[in-house]
């Protein structure tokens, strides 16, 4: 783990909290990287909830625009695939990703932010995608996943203008989940991982899976993945085991198997 980037794993629940405060903790090649490496060690691990998060004042403000000043055409477009791989590892993560927006989620930070599962954020909480003011577009899936989000009218307005809402307007138009005071953002954001994490691991993540693809498939195609997903969840010990703790009037203990 680097001192960019700060990892903690308890009881079955990551926080990975990004840590360049001096740069509101905009993202360049060494984070993202240390971002990619830390998702995927978290791969094939117990944990059942993971949490994104920054230090200080910002979630994450964005691409490293000094970095990107200087970049060629080539180099901009391996920075691309770098962003668009990390956001995918969180979209794509064999559990359900969180984002607790502390601050400013500018940019390739509201991308990562729109890659997780959901968002929450503090009443200080800042989002936006500011790219065209820059002369660029949002390189990391912005023109893709925010509309999913919101809808296309709210992220065509926010795209095109380039501007930035608070942590009430996010929430009026469905891009964060909740609000909650600074100092209870991350408490209350744990509070929800716990919940995920207590029940049972294998169907969080077939659900997950089915949440993610069924929007680019015909619903008849859906349908029948969530048939096939709901029988292949028969042959798990957590079914056996949630049914049977129901049935016994005690909570299940789920080994994710
Ligand atoms: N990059 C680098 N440094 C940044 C930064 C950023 N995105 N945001 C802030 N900083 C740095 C500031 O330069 C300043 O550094 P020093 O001057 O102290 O050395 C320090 O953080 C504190 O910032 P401020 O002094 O500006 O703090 P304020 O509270 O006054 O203002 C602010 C906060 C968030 C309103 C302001 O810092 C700001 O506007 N920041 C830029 C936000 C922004 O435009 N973000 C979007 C970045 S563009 C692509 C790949 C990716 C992307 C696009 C294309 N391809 C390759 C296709 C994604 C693009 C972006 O994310």
């Amino acid at each position: 783990m680097s001192d960019t980037l700060l990892q903690d794993v308890t009881d079955g629940i990551a926080v990975l909290t990004v840590n360049r405060p001096e740069a509101l903790n905009a993202m360049n090649v060494a984070l993202l990287q240390a971002l990619d490496a830390a998702l995927a060690a978290l791969e094939g691990s117990d944990v059942r909830a993971a949490i994104l998060t920054g230090t200080g004042k910002a979630f994450v403000a964005g691409a490293d625009i000094a970095a990107m000043a200087e970049m060629s055409v080539a180099d901009a477009q391996a920075f691309s695939v770098l962003g668009h791989r990390v956001a995918r590892r969180l979209e794509e993560a064999s559990f359900p990703t969180l984002a607790a927006v502390n601050g400013f989620a500018l940019g390739g930070g509201c991308e990562l932010a729109l890659a997780c599962d959901f968002i929450y954020a503090s009443e200080k909480a800042k989002l936006g995608l500011p790219e065209v003011g820059l002369g660029v577009l949002p390189g990391w899936g912005g023109t893709q996943r925010l509309p999913r989000r919101v809808g296309v009218g709210h992220a065509r307005e926010l795209i095109f203008s380039g501007r930035v809402i608070d942590a009430a307007e996010a929430q009026r138009i469905g891009l964060v989940n909740a609000v909650f005071a600074p100092d209870a953002l991350l408490d209350a954001a744990r509070a929800t991982a716990r919940e995920i994490a207590a029940k049972g691991p294998c169907a969080v993540r077939a659900t997950k899976r089915l949440l993610l693809e069924g929007p680019e498939q015909a619903l008849t195609e859906a349908n029948a993945a969530e048939v096939r997903a709901f029988g292949k969840l028969f042959g798990t010990a957590d079914q056996r085991e949630g049914m049977k703790a129901f049935l016994e009037k005690r909570a299940p203990r789920f080994e994710g198997r």
